[in-house]
């Protein structure tokens, strides 16, 4: 995406940030929208923003994420408020002198938040210490949203992790076959059917009344966590687009999925796609020291599942970006989501064998028997 320095220059002003910008580095870990880190001059120094331009094509109605996260930023800042705990854990938007948080026109729609001084994302990380802290992270905010109304809250992308919705809406699309993509993807789509029975079991729960809906953050991959860069500890979770209600399963789901994974999420050596169990470990017993307390029996009975249903699901949307002609997901070559595809796959696989594992070492933090 090229974006000159005019736009920029435009919504800083918008948002108040008078002085000149140094300079302008694009973050490029993100799949939808575009995020930039903004250096300005002010008073006595320098000030840095994030800057990003929302995926208008991905978020239909992005006016109603911004609302949902100005409830969400609000609830949080006034409890680590009144709980005196840092204020770096939260996010902190600016505003216009309209009182928006956003600010829109022919250069796109625009949000700035502040940059939290001292702070780091990664993609991956082999400390267990490391991954055990961003559980935590992920945990406390489940916790933190435990009292919040899901009521306040659009639903920014109906049916997001609705999984059986996705595979349906795969198979009408591979009846349409668009991009005539189909004859190249059959080994995968028989394997979509094949583990289709467990990949929709936590819909089937939902609709019998097992699992209860909380208010999940539905992107909890470890690069949506800001790490200090001195202690290496976790200091709050960004991209709170996605923030709807959902299950717990799907939060720790997509984060195992993601920093448990011992390759990249794209990575074409299959030989080097799998479940780490030391990784996974480390995130689930720094998740559930966070959240044990408020979840019901079957809710945490069903944490290994969900990482083996979000993996699934993930191989679904890539397939389905790809035979629909990479319209959704950003890609950096052609086939991109097909090389996604077959990566989440091959993890998708690891895990559906190492189900009883993972149960285990659930039952095990827990105390849990099951
Ligand atoms: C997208 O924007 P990013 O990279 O945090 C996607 C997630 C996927 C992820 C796969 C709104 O997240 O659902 O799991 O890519 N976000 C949206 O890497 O669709
Ligand atoms: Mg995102």
């Amino acid at each position: 995406m090229d974006i000159s320095r005019e736009i920029f220059e435009k919504v800083a002003k918008k948002f108040g940030i008078c002085g000149k910008i140094i300079d302008i580095n694009a973050l490029t870990s993100g799949n939808i929208n575009g995020t930039f880190v903004v250096r300005a001059e002010a008073e006595g120094g320098e000030e840095k923003y994030i800057f990003q331009r929302l995926n208008t094509f991905v978020f239909k109605q992005p006016k109603h994420i911004m609302s949902n996260i100005a409830a969400i930023t609000t609830f949080i800042a006034d409890k680590i408020e009144r709980n005196g705990l840092d204020k770096d854990s939260v996010m902190r938007f600016l505003r216009t002198d309209e009182g928006e948080n956003f600010v829109e026109g022919d250069f796109g729609f625009w949000r700035v938040y502040e940059y939290v001084p001292n702070s780091i994302t990664i993609n991956q990380s082999d400390d267990p210490e490391k991954i055990r802290s961003a559980g935590k992270a992920f945990g406390n905010f489940q916790t933190m949203l435990s009292d919040f109304d899901a009521s306040q809250l659009y639903d920014t992308i109906p049916n997001f992790h609705n999984t059986r919705a996705r595979v349906e809406n795969f198979f009408r699309n591979v009846e349409l076959d668009e991009c005539s993509r189909v004859k190249e993807v059959e080994y995968e789509i028989e394997q979509i059917k094949k583990l289709m029975p467990l990949g929709v079991k936590l819909n089937e729960m939902v609709d019998a009344g097992e699992l209860p809906l909380r208010v999940t953050h539905n992107d909890t991959k470890i690069n949506n966590v800001l790490f200090d860069i001195d202690t290496g500890e976790a200091k709050t979770v960004i991209d709170l687009d996605t923030v709807m209600p959902g299950l717990v399963a799907h939060d720790f789901g997509d984060a195992i999925r993601f920093a448990a994974n011992k390759s990249a999420e794209d990575e074409p050596d299959l030989s080097k796609v799998g479940l780490d169990m030391g990784k996974y470990k480390a995130f689930a017993e720094g998740f559930i020291s966070e959240v044990s307390h408020s979840l019901i029996e079957n809710e945490i009975k069903t944490l290994a599942l969900g990482a083996f249903t979000m993996t699934y699901e993930l191989v679904v949307r890539f397939l389905d970006d790809y035979i629909t002609g990479d319209k959704y997901f950003k890609t950096l070559y052609p086939g991109h989501n097909l090389v996604r595809t077959r990566c989440q796959l091959a993890l998708a696989m690891d895990m559906y064998n190492k189900l009883d594992e993972m149960n285990e070492v659930i039952s095990g933090i827990s105390g849990l028997k099951f």
